[in-house]
């Protein structure tokens, strides 16, 4: 079966966005909003378990401060709490805070080279989405993508297989032509439950999730002068993620 495409998460995938980006911008529109919380690199870790940041707002209610009550109806205050995160991380991207991992780049550049067709399944809100693929890559860069799948375009998120679902049917495409990127154990849930072989680069939120699963997972995607680490699958004595590995990874994972 002839690789078509590749589809992307963002968050953790292509760049670090958790600790430095969202955290922060959920932090700063609790402080702007008068509210008294703080989520710590830790905290953050934990709550990373659910994917969507409305989502994760009202987890944090529930579980962590069940006694408070919002000054508006719940939902209300949870959706202006989030347009004010949206606002404080794109602007952190326009600041540059938030660099592309290493390899993506360069990766993304080869594929669309190579004519395949690219397309990003993501829980994340569309705007972060462009946000970061102008500030990191250009202003054409989201035209790039074929499809961008992003935020409450579908009620289930990840690890819902929904959003690639959606993904593969606006590109007309079965998922076995298809190659998934992730960085998660959400990630990997949602893409593998949507038939999808799964790439996976961890970083310091995900390392230690269950990726047995996975086609390959290495610690990064790699760059010429900085080989990734392979943690799990076969890279036929590559050092670094390309077209030529991509393959073959592809055509492994179809043929058992
Ligand atoms: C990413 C997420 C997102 C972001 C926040 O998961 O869970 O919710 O943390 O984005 P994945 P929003 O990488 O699996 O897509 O606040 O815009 O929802
Ligand atoms: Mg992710």
């Amino acid at each position: 079966m002839m690789l078509q495409a590749l589809i992307f998460d963002v968050d953790g995938t292509l760049a670090d966005t958790e600790r430095d980006g969202h955290r922060v911008a959920f932090n700063r529109a609790f402080a702007a909003a008068g509210l008294e919380w703080e989520w710590s690199e830790a905290l953050y870790g934990e709550l990373l378990a659910i994917t969507g940041g409305k989502e994760r707002i009202l987890h944090y209610m529930e579980t962590y401060i069940p006694h408070f009550t919002p000054p508006q109806p719940r939902d209300e205050f949870i959706k202006q709490l989030h347009l004010a995160k949206t606002d404080h991380y794109t602007a952190l991207l326009g600041e540059g805070a938030i660099p592309l991992r290493p390899g993506v780049k360069r990766l993304l550049q080869e594929a669309r080279e190579a004519d395949l067709r690219l397309a990003i399944a993501t829980t994340t809100t569309p705007a972060n989405v462009e946000a970061l693929l102008i500030h990191t890559l250009g202003s054409n860069a989201p035209s790039w993508f074929e499809v961008i799948a992003a935020g409450d375009v579908v009620p289930a998120k990840k690890p819902a297989p929904d959003i690639y679902h959606y993904a593969l049917k606006k590109m007309g495409l079965p998922a076995d032509r298809c190659l998934a990127f992730e960085d998660s154990w959400n990630g990997i849930c949602s893409a593998t439950a949507a038939a999808l072989p799964t790439i996976i680069s961890v970083n310091g939120y995900t390392e230690k999730d269950d990726f047995s699963a996975a086609a390959l997972v290495v610690d990064h995607w790699g760059e010429p002068n900085l080989p990734f680490t392979p943690i799990q699958g076969n890279v036929s004595g590559s050092r670094w993620l390309d077209l030529n590995l991509i393959r073959k990874i592809h055509a492994t994972s179809n043929h058992g």
